[in-house]
Order: C-alpha cells, then structure tokens, then sequence
C-alpha cells in the first residue's frame, strides 16, 4: 500500500471513530491514538517517510498535514456538536420555573431586651460613662457580705436569693459589679455594668424570676445627692422623652445612704392609678443612693475624700415603660407575634 493510500485509508477509519464517538473523553482518545506525537497512527507513517524518494517527500508531508488538519477538523466539530447536544438535555431536564415565587428568609433583629439595653448603654456611654460585665454566679461575699449586709441582715430578705451551695448564688442584683470595679480601679470610677440577675420573687405583671439590671456608679471627689439626682432626670428624659415625670423617695439599702427609690409615671393610666402601677401611678424603675462609706473603706478608698453615687435600674420595667407592655411575662414567652412587633 502507498503511503497516499495509507494516510487515506487513516483519515477514514478516524472520520467513522469520531462519528461514532460519544464523550469528551472519547474524542480525547481518539486525538492521541491518531494524531498523538508518540505513538499517533499519523506519526508512525511519517516516520516511514524518510525511506521514501526524496522529491515524493514535500507532496507526503503536504497530503499528511491535510489528513492531520481534516481530523482535528472533524474532532472540533463533534465536540461542539456533544457539547451542544448534552446542554439541550441538561436545559430539558433541570427545568427551572421563573415564576415560581423565591424562598423569603425573614432577617433576625434583635430581642427587645437587647434593644433597651443598648439605648441604655448608649446613654450613659454618652455621659462618659464605661461599660463592664461580672459573673452572674456570684459569691456571698461579692452579693451581700462587700455591700454593707452581713449574714443574717434582716435585709437580705429584700434579694431572696437562689443559692446552689452555701456561700454560692446566682446573683440577686447587679450591685456586686460596684464592689468588683472599685477593687480593680481607683477613683475617678464612672461605670454602668448590665446583667441577668435572678430572684425567688413571685411572679407577676412586674416581676419575673430572672430579669436584667444595668447597675451604675460613679465615684470622685465632691460628688452629692444633687449629682444623681441630675443624671437620672436626664436618663429618664433621653430614655422616655420630655412628657415623662420621675419622682425620688426615700428607700433603705444597706450600701447606700441616703437612698432613694426612682419612680416613672404609669405609662398605662398616665398616673391615674390602674393593674401595672398598681393603683399607685407610678412605676418603680430603679434603687439608687450615695455609695454607703463602708463599702467604700471595704475597697480601701478614702472615704473622707471620694463621695459616689450608684443606681440599679431594671431593664424590663424600663422596657415596658418606653414601649408600653403591660406584662412583664412577655419578654420571657418567644411568641414571636410580640416580639415581631420591635
Ligand atoms: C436593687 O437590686 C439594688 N441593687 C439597686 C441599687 C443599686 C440600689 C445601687 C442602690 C444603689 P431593687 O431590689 O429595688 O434594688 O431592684 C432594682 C430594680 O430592679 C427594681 O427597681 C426593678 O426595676 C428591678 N427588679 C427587681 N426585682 C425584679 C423582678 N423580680 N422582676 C423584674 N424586675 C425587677
């Protein structure tokens, strides 16, 4: 056989192969097996080539490169042909539906509570004050014994307490932050601390077991009564806006003297008297007082020369009075037709 007719005899099994060939792959395999530099069916009859006349030589190699060009040719055109052929399927089968209305992922926000809070810590943070965090397992020490209340105090009936072993409670009230900031720190002290605080209260439209605090202090020299009046009535106007009313009365609390309880007015009745205030008007917000100096001289400040002011106000009751929810038990429920509406 001439090497003419081998080369055609070539380009025709190629041309039938490819035809028949179905995959990428394949086709792949076929370039190798023809066209291949090693090992390539073109290639072994070109090596013949150089036993052959040397002016039959350019003719060979022109025909040769024809045959080479005409199968890449045909290998191209079946790729685009497959490569076509399975995009219509693929199109067919994986049949999407424009109009099918999209999958609606509600955007989370934040809990009310975590929402009042940061009002509240913008506030203050504003008024330069700093914000840290203590422990919600809290020591006797840190809870009661630190902050003027020794064991069997009448007073601790006032913060009834879950102890989980004895000497070990969770925290009644936020107030042992005072006690944690002024060992850490020495004066000038200018802190609000937030927390979970925990109660063996009985529950109802105001009260609930668990409930956050956001505890104040500050201490300096020359600082008066008149200081933290000043600074709740501003809180409690940016807080509430102008229209609210706030009100001091005396209150007793072993680490502070004098004390006051801070009262709003009903949100609800605007102070007529109705179920959430009791009948009484007004809303208890916060306790507040003059740091008492033995809980000073406890941290071994100077109590002649630094004065302080400390408040411990709830999150909920405040909650309640800038949204005007009637019911404490509300925040702890996830019914998310009430939280949805924050
Ligand atoms: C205290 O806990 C004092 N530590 C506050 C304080 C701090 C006084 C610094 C002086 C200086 P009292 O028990 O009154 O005080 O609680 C403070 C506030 O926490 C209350 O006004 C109320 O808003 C909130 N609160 C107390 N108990 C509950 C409860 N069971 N549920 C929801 N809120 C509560």
């Amino acid at each position: 056989m001439s090497i003419f007719e081998q080369l055609t005899q070539l380009q025709k099994g190629a041309e039938e192969k490819i035809a028949a060939a179905v995959s990428k792959e394949e086709l792949e395999g076929l370039w190798t097996q023809f066209l291949g530099r090693k090992g390539g069916e073109l290639t072994a009859i070109l090596r013949s080539v150089k036993g052959l006349d040397p002016q039959e030589r350019p003719l060979v190699g022109k025909v040769a490169n024809e045959v080479k060009g005409a199968i890449e040719g045909l290998i191209a055109k079946r790729q685009e042909l497959l490569y076509q052929a399975n995009l219509e399927k693929r199109l067919s089968s994986e049949q999407l539906d424009v109009t099918l209305p999209g999958r609606w992922q509600e955007p989370g926000r934040a809990h009310i509570l975590s929402q009042t809070l940061g009002r509240i810590k913008e506030i203050f943070k504003g008024l330069g004050y700093s914000v840290m965090a203590g422990p919600e397992i809290e020591t006797d020490y840190y809870n009661f014994e630190a902050l003027n209340i020794p064991a069997n105090h009448p007073s601790r009936e006032m913060w009834d307490s879950f102890f989980l072993r004895p000497g070990l409670l969770m925290r009644s009230h936020t107030s042992p932050n005072q006690v944690r900031v002024m060992e850490r720190q020495d004066p000038p002290v200018r802190v609000v601390c937030p927390g979970k605080c925990y109660r063996r209260d009985a529950v109802d439209a105001t009260h609930f077991w668990e409930f956050h605090q956001v505890e104040g202090l500050l201490v300096d020299e020359r600082v008066t009564f008149a200081d933290l009046k000043g600074t709740l009535e501003l809180f409690a106007k940016a807080m509430f806006g102008e229209r609210r009313r706030t009100r001091f009365n005396p209150s007793y609390f072993p680490f502070t003297e004098p004390s006051a309880e801070v009262m709003v007015d009903c949100f609800v009745c605007e102070g007529k008297g109705c179920r959430v205030c009791k009948n009484s008007g007004w809303i208890e917000i916060m306790g507040a007082g003059m740091v008492h100096p033995r809980v000073l001289q406890g941290v071994g400040y100077d109590s002649e020369r630094y004065s302080g002011f400390a408040f411990g106000m709830g999150v909920e009751r405040i909650a309640m009075l800038t949204y005007a929810i009637d019911d404490i038990r509300l925040f702890y429920e996830d019914d998310l037709r009430f939280l949805r509406q924050f």
